[in-house]
């Protein structure tokens, strides 16, 4: 399995994120990577190549002009003011309230961008998620170009960003730039699969309104758990996009044997929607021991989920997204990509 990896994303580390009413430290740490690394080479995925640099447009087909120059922008305007922790929001675009006039100051525009606050601005941000988006767009033009499969082994992750919005440690959308580029590289159709703990806000309403994307979710229900407020079953697309859309949101509790009947459902709906590739927002954060998440899988279970990912016999691209036990995230991501290969 190729992978795609860089080092800018140790550019971004933020101190702290606010959990059951407390500032503590983030989850979301460069180490989740070094551990990921290190087990790739244990296990023999010793492929390994460095981001090509894409440029802005490959961007501005999911995100728009005036959020990237904010995200691009934020950190200077911020430390301007003498303040050197991390940007964090203090204000959101609420219902009641207008969403058609970015404020120009830097906290207005903290706010305006923003669905929670799980996602600080840092010296180094920018230049992390533009190369985490590179490795995206890497891993996409590499299968474009005959790669079976590749995995690219983003930091930060991306599928809570939507085409103008950040959150929960989210800034650009990694799977959907990477989905977008393969359609730009002549794919008439490409799916998302989604397997991360969280259902991912950000990927289904950027293809809310298309066909030529298909996004299928399996996540804990919302009624329950973050992000609370998308990723229910009956959010089937609009317009051109009805029918392409599709979300499993699953109980607390829920192991392998549950977990497989969901999937096996979407993965039978991709089949079905034919497409030319298939992006995966890879968390394992769905592990038993994950401390922020509520579902039991256990390690070897994703050997069984990356064999049933890899009998769809698709050009398949992984886009790491979330996964918090620390020290296990290396062992179950190499498992997914195990079961993959083996398939
Ligand atoms: C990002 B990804 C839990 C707070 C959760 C945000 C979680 C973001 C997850 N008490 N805060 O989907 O792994
Ligand atoms: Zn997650």
């Amino acid at each position: 399995m190729l992978t795609i990896l860089g080092d800018r994303h140790r550019l971004h580390h933020g101190t702290s994120e606010l959990i059951d009413g407390e500032l503590k430290p983030c989850f979301e740490m460069p180490k989740r990577v070094d551990i990921i690394r290190a087990r790739l080479h244990d296990a023999g995925f010793s492929e390994t190549i460095a981001p090509e640099a894409f440029g802005v447009d490959a961007l501005r087909r999911v995100h728009s002009d005036a959020y990237l120059e904010f995200l691009h922008d934020a950190w200077s305007e911020w430390s301007a003011l003498g303040r050197t922790h991390d940007a964090l929001p203090t204000i959101w675009p609420a219902r009641g309230l207008r969403q058609d006039r970015p404020p120009r100051t830097i906290d207005g525009k903290l706010g305006f961008y923003s669905m929670d606050a799980g996602a600080p601005i840092t010296a180094g941000t920018w230049q992390a998620i533009e190369e985490s988006a590179n490795i995206a767009l890497t891993g996409a033009a590499r299968v474009h170009n005959g790669a079976r499969a590749a995995f690219a082994l983003c930091r930060p992750p991306g599928h809570h960003a939507g085409r103008d919005v950040t959150g929960g440690y989210c800034y650009l959308n990694n799977a959907a730039i990477a989905a977008a580029h393969w359609l730009a590289l002549g794919a008439g159709r490409v799916a998302i699969l989604d397997v991360d703990y969280h259902h991912g806000n950000g990927t289904q309403s950027i293809f809310y309104e298309r066909d030529d994307v298909l996004f299928a979710s399996l996540h804990a229900d919302p009624l329950l758990d973050y992000p609370y407020l998308l990723g229910h079953a009956d959010e089937t697309g609009r317009g051109a996009g009805t029918g392409y859309n599709f979300n499993y949101p699953l109980p607390w509790g829920t192991a392998w044997d549950g977990y497989a009947r969901a999937l096996d459902h979407a993965l039978g709906k991709i089949a079905l929607y034919r497409p030319d590739a298939l992006v995966v927002s890879l968390g394992v954060d769905t592990f038993e021991r994950d401390p922020i998440s509520r579902f039991k899988l256990a390690s070897e279970d994703y050997l069984r989920m990356g064999a049933r990912i890899g009998k769809l016999g698709l050009p398949t691209l992984f886009v790491m997204e979330g996964g918090y036990a620390v020290e296990e995230i290396g062992v179950n991501v190499c498992n997914v990509l195990a079961g993959f290969e083996a398939a």
